[in-house]
Order: C-alpha cells, then sequence, then structure tokens
C-alpha cells in the first residue's frame, strides 16, 4: 500500500532576540526540531519547520535599555548573532524569520480583532504602576520591590528569584523602578485581557484527544482549570500597536504576537517563495500535523493560550498536534549563564569542533524526560568513544579494506552465508526501531541505537576476520560478502544518522558511491535496496577528530577562568543587586557616624534563630549591638573580630534587648558577610 504524504508544521519556539543562545537552548526547543524535520524530510512528507526571533516585550526594552541601545538596534544585533549560530549547527529551517518583519502586525492584529468581536476580550481600567519622574507606566520587569510572600527586598516584578512564586507587579511591597530607583505609584490604566475561562471546556476536551507525554498532559491540565483573564496589552511603547483607537502608549503584549509569529513568518516564506497563498495550505489544512518544539517553560503558551486564540477566530487555523516539551540542559551541573561566565565560548568552540560533535552529544543525551547537562568530559567521551571509536572506525575500516582488496568497489553477487543474511536482517531492524524513536522524538534513543548499528558493524568485522583471505584465497569469496554486508551496514548508518550528523553521513554517502545527497533520498526505498554491486567507492578520509585529553582540561580551566573573571566584573542587574539610591550631599555623609569596634562577647538571643547579643568595644565605652548573623556565625566564630559599626544610630528594642548600634554587612546567596577589618584600632571613625 501506497502511504500518503504528510504534511507537517514544525516549529521552535521563537528566540527572544536579547541575548545569545547557547547549547541550553539548543537541547530544549532546537536541536530535537532540526532532527525531526530533516527525519520526516527523508520519509518524503512534505515538511515545512519555521523559527525565528521573537523581538517584542519587556525582556527586549529592558536589556536594550541596559545595554544603551533602541530596541531595533538591539534586536537587529542580536537577531544576526543567533541566525548565525544555527548556520554554524547547521540548522534546516525552511525559513528563520522575525517578528519586526512587515508580515507580522497584520495578522497579530487580526486575531485580535477577531478575539474581540467574537466576545473573547474585554476592555478593564486596572491600576498599574507609574513611575512619575519618567512620566511613564513601568511594566513588570522594570520594576523590583520585596517579595509579597518571603520577603526578599530585591525581588523582580513577575516573580521572585528567590522564593520562584510568581505575583502582579502590583503585588510588590515597596516597588520601585528598575531604572532609576524611584518610588512608583499607583495609577488607573485601561488594558484589554483575554478572557481564557471561556475557553476552558473546550480546551479540555480536545486535550483528551491528545497523547502527549503524561508529565505535560497533567500539567497543562491543573493550568486550564485555573485559566483567568489575562491582560494582553502593556503601557509600553515597543510592540504591535493595539488596532483600536485612542490607546497610543499601548502595545500588545508579547506572548500575544510571538506564537502568531509562527503564522507570519510562514506567510513570509511563502511570499518570497513567489506563492503569497502557499501559508495556508499548512495552516488552513486540518490535516497538517502541526508540531511545536519548546523548552518546558513555555507550555502552558503553546499547550493552551494560543490554542486559545485559535479557537477564538474566524478563520480555520489548525490546533497544535504534537508538543515535545523539554526539560532543562545544563554545564558542568550548573545552570549556562553569560553573566556567571558560565558558558562555553562559541566562536571559540566551532574554530575546534563541528557541528556534527555537538549535535550527536547533545542528542545522545538530551533532556527529554528529566534535567541533563553537557560536561566536557562526557563531550570527550562521546565524540571519542562513539563517533570515532565506534562509527567512523566502521567506515573507515571498510572503506580502507575495500580499497585495498576489493578494487574499490562494492564486491558482486557476493555468496552470503546464514550469518551475514542474518547481520543484514538485524541491521534492517535496528534501523526500524530509529525510525521509530526519530518518529516519537526521542532522539536520546535514536542515538544509542544508532551506535549500537555501528557496534554490530565492528563485531560482525572483527569475528568474519575479512584479512584471512589475503592469505588464503579460498576464502576471498567470504571476504567478498563480509564486505559487501559491511557496505550495507554503513549504508543505513549514513542513512538514520543523518538527521543527527547531517555533514559526516553525507560524506560517507558519498564515499559509498552515490552521486545524489543523501537529503534527497527516500527513507522507505533505501531500507529496502541494495547497494549496487560494482558500484565504485570514494577514497576514505578522516571523518572525525579525537578530542584529547589536554584540550578538555584546558576548557575546564577556561570555564573556570570565565566565571571568576565574571565574579569581578559582576554587575547583572538580574541578580538581586538594587538601584542606586539618590544621591546624598556630603553634609549628609559626615552625619554618619562610622566606627571600628571588636567584639568581645557574642551570645544567642533565646527562641531567635538569626540574632546575636553582641558586646563591643568602641574605644570610648563598651555597648550591645544585636545583630541579624546567627545564621551565618556562631558566637565563638565571631568573638574577637573587628568589624564597622554605625555608632550613632537611635537605640532600638529587639527581642527585648537593647540595641545600640549596627554592624555593616552584605547578602551572599548563602547568608551574611560583616564587614572586618584587620589593623584599625577600635574607636577609630571610619571615613
Ligand atoms: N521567546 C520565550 C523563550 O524564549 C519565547 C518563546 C516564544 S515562542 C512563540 O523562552
Ligand atoms: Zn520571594
Amino acid at each position: 500500500m501506497l502511504k500518503m504524504k504528510e504534511k507537517i508544521l514544525i516549529t521552535s519556539a521563537l528566540p527572544y532576540a536579547n541575548a545569545p543562545l547557547h547549547f541550553g537552548h539548543i537541547a530544549g526547543a532546537y536541536l530535537p526540531g532540526d532532527c525531526y524535520a530533516r527525519f520526516e524530510r527523508l520519509k518524503k512528507n512534505d515538511v515545512l519547520y519555521i523559527c525565528g526571533s521573537d523581538e517584542y516585550g519587556v525582556a527586549i526594552t529592558l536589556s536594550a535599555d541596559l545595554a544603551n541601545r533602541t530596541p531595533k538596534e538591539h534586536v537587529d544585533i542580536f537577531h544576526e548573532i543567533n541566525k548565525n549560530l544555527f548556520k554554524k549547527l547547521n540548522f534546516s529551517f525552511d525559513h528563520f524569520s522575525r517578528t519586526t518583519t512587515s508580515y507580522h502586525q497584520k495578522p497579530v492584529q487580526v486575531f485580535f480583532l477577531n478575539l474581540l468581536k467574537n466576545g473573547y476580550i474585554e476592555e478593564k481600567t486596572t491600576k498599574q504602576l507609574f513611575s512619575e519622574k519618567d512620566n511613564r507606566f513601568l511594566a513588570d520587569r522594570y520594576v523590583v520591590g520585596t517579595c509579597p510572600k518571603c520577603g526578599y527586598e530585591n525581588a523582580r516584578g513577575d516573580e521572585c528569584q528567590r522564593c520562584g512564586s510568581s505575583y502582579e507587579s502590583t503585588d510588590l511591597i515597596n516597588p520601585k523602578s528598575k531604572l532609576t530607583g524611584q518610588s512608583l505609584t499607583l495609577k488607573d490604566t485601561k488594558h484589554w485581557f483575554l478572557l481564557l475561562d471561556k475557553f476552558r471546556d473546550r480546551l479540555l476536551a480536545w486535550l483528551e484527544t491528545k497523547s502527549w507525554k503524561p508529565n505535560v498532559v497533567n500539567f497543562i491540565k491543573g493550568y486550564i482549570q485555573d485559566l483567568k483573564p489575562r491582560a494582553i496589552t502593556r503601557d509600553l511603547s515597543w510592540g504591535i500597536p493595539i488596532p483600536l483607537p485612542n490607546t497610543e502608549g499601548k502595545v500588545l503584549y508579547v506572548w500575544f504576537d510571538a506564537p502568531i509569529g509562527y503564522i507570519s513568518a510562514t506567510m513570509e516564506w511563502a511570499a518570497l517563495n513567489g506563492e503569497p497563498e502557499a501559508w495556508k495550505d499548512f495552516w488552513f489544512d486540518q490535516k497538517t500535523k502541526l508540531v511545536h518544539f519548546l523548552g518546558k517553560d513555555n507550555i502552558p503558551f503553546h499547550a493552551a493560550i494560543f490554542p486559545a486564540m485559535v479557537m477564538g477566530q474566524d478563520a480555520p487555523y489548525v490546533l497544535v498536534s504534537e508538543l515535545p516539551a523539554n526539560e532543562f540542559y545544563n554545564l558542568e551541573g550548573k545552570k549556562f549563564s553569560k553573566s556567571e561566565g558560565w558558558a562555553i565560548d562559541l566562536d571559540d568552540f566551532f574554530t575546534k569542533y563541528t557541528a556534527d560533535q555537538i549535535r550527536y552529544v547533545i542528542a545522545s543525551n538530551a533532556p527529554e524526560t528529566q534535567d541533563s547537562e553537557f560536561t566536557w568530559k562526557d563531550f570527550q567521551l562521546k565524540c571519542n568513544s562513539d563517533l570515532l571509536g565506534k562509527w567512523g572506525n566502521l567506515v573507515n575500516r571498510v572503506l580502507v579494506f575495500a580499497k585495498q582488496n576489493c578494487d574499490r568497489k562494492v564486491p558482486k553477487s557476493p555468496i552470503l552465508e546464514d550469518e551475514d543474511k542474518a547481520f543484514l536482517k538485524e541491521i534492517k531492524e535496528l534501523s526500524d526501531k530509529i525510525e521509530e524513536a526519530y518518529a516519537n522524538f526521542k532522539l536520546r534513543r535514536a542515538s544509542q541505537l544508532i551506535m549500537e548499528l555501528a557496534q554490530k558493524g565492528n563485531v560482525y568485522f572483527d569475528q568474519k576476520k575479512p584479512w584471512l583471505a589475503l592469505k588464503n584465497p579460498e576464502l576471498i569469496p567470504k571476504m567478498r560478502a563480509t564486505i559487501y554486508c559491511s557496505l550495507q551496514a554503513i549504508k543505513f548508518l549514513a542513512l538514520t544518522s543523518y538527521p543527527i550528523i547531517p555533514e559526516a553521513s553525507q560524506k560517507v554517502w558519498k564515499l559509498i558511491g552515490f552521486t545524489t545527497d543523501l537529503k534527497e533520498a527516500d527513507w522507505d526505498i533505501e531500507v529496502k535496496t541494495e547497494l549496487p554491486f560494482e558500484k565504485e567507492l570514494r577514497e576514505p578520509e578522516i571523518l572525525f577528530k579525537k578530542v584529547e585529553e589536554e584540550e578538555v582540561a584546558k576548557e575546564l580551566e577556561n570555564l573556570k577562568k570565565l566565571h571568576e573573571k565574571a565574579k569581578k566584573n559582576f554587575k547583572n542587574e538580574n541578580l538581586g543587586i538594587m538601584p542606586f539610591k539618590d544621591k546624598i550631599s556630603f553634609d549628609d555623609f559626615q552625619k554618619l557616624d562610622l566606627r571600628s569596634a571588636l567584639i568581645l562577647k557574642a551570645e544567642k538571643i533565646p527562641k531567635s534563630k538569626k540574632l546575636l547579643k553582641l558586646t563591643v568595644n568602641l574605644g570610648l565605652e563598651e555597648r550591645t549591638i544585636v545583630s541579624g548573623i546567627a545564621e551565618s556565625y556562631t558566637p565563638e566564630e565571631i568573638i574577637g573580630k573587628s568589624v564597622v559599626v554605625v555608632a550613632n544610630l537611635e537605640p532600638t528594642t529587639i527581642m527585648g534587648v537593647v540595641s545600640e548600634g549596627m554592624l555593616l554587612a552584605g547578602s551572599l546567596e548563602s547568608g551574611i558577610e560583616i564587614l572586618t577589618s584587620q589593623k584599625i584600632q577600635p574607636g577609630t571613625l571610619i571615613k
């Protein structure tokens, strides 16, 4: 029976154009998408793989502000950088667009107007944080303040980076502008809300038809139960304008426009191909299989909010069919973080290593069911023992042998023994399993099976000992059968590996005599046909380089250095650094009485976890000071330390003890560190 061609529209989450992507992102939403697209193209399905830069929203304007650029300048830079990285990684997008293209605004506005007309959008006046000084409303990320849940003082406007709770920026205690440190006030402003609760039943019924990963389905069901109206506009000047009169200074929320970016990118692709209506062949055909690749943090928008937006349209857009969501991918045990220097210099990386190497290493350890990580040791191991030791080794030894002993040709009319036939059957079975793994988004499994295939080839070659024929001509027919079957295995290897390591696979495809590109091959045909007799092979060539011990040691060393350097130049606004306070005069400063003080006694205050009662020598007198450092210092270790004290603070009573001053200290991730001095005598004025 002839299989019907499927129409498959594949997307990878649109990366924000505000920072360079790293391998953590690549492992989540991107490499799995590219491998899947390459696989489905080999299966001769009608594939369209779409991606692009996400360029609006507060995440963009804020980082542009901090970098002293206009938002447009900012996104232009990172759009190029990220596009370039995808190129280096050999990505096969059919189109990589951006949300600032001229194709984007109209469909976004049409989406909004349809939802409004159909009763799914409501206008409401709410109170938002306003900066009198800048005469503007500040959206969440522009605000810092005290977390309403845990009291952390430098909490972000949308979620607390200490306790993880999320909230509206208006819930923050003592909200301040992140840019100027000014206090903010509440002011009325008009916004538009998407009435997501109206879609609850439809979404739940639709979800019943999906067989996604159980953790995704369970999570999203709970999420849908809780759906409430959600603001889809912001007081901001960078974004898609609201298509209604009197809305100056307001734009659509970035998560409203971004998923429509998949559609507008398809429109642009169609127009650039000279068939402006061709986008509808994918988006309006209910048989299209729409597959969104994404990181797990993007699930709600792809599995609930965007589908709801689609349900509220008048046009017949398809809903997502498959949602391969991945967990996080770290670097050497910690999150990738450019600002913390926990990163890999990608320019440097690609001068030393290939796209295939990193593609294979990520694929074989993809964060499909749990978080996973890149480590240099693992990189070395996978490159050397898998790519070089199994995959490259099989190709190389067989081709070298064929060159020397079979006229560099596929042996003609070999007589196959039972074990040869069994081997051919086994590699065919393995390739079927690989196919199933790809079709089900299981890259780890596919990688593992590919290496099994390579290893099977190596073991077969070893067991058949074709070299014995060099001394014993009687064994020549047997040798020719071995080489024939080994070449079949190499063909299967190239074909099935192509989605993950396209470059090496393509090379091998040519080495075994094909003149057409592997990407044109038809998986179903190729797994059924054997290499033609006497097909001419090409000169074997080196496919993978060994990753040396010293190289890996050096990479780890570089990582450490980068991290140390970043710690020194640390100025990341996202990690709880408060904006500067208002300027004061020198006279104001002079009013502070800062003194060096020697700690004479220290004891815990009963019933308090945090407080220590200290007796300090201030030169002129001894005083009692209560200090909240008990979680970071024991009484024993603090006695005898010379510290800095604010000596002219009004006394205050804490837990029944009168405290006559304050120790200077700063917060760390893990607690508190007090400022100490080495030589300054107790009582000395600090200025
Ligand atoms: N840019 C979020 C992210 O990069 C967002 C994805 C949009 S997909 C429509 O995590
Ligand atoms: Zn908190």
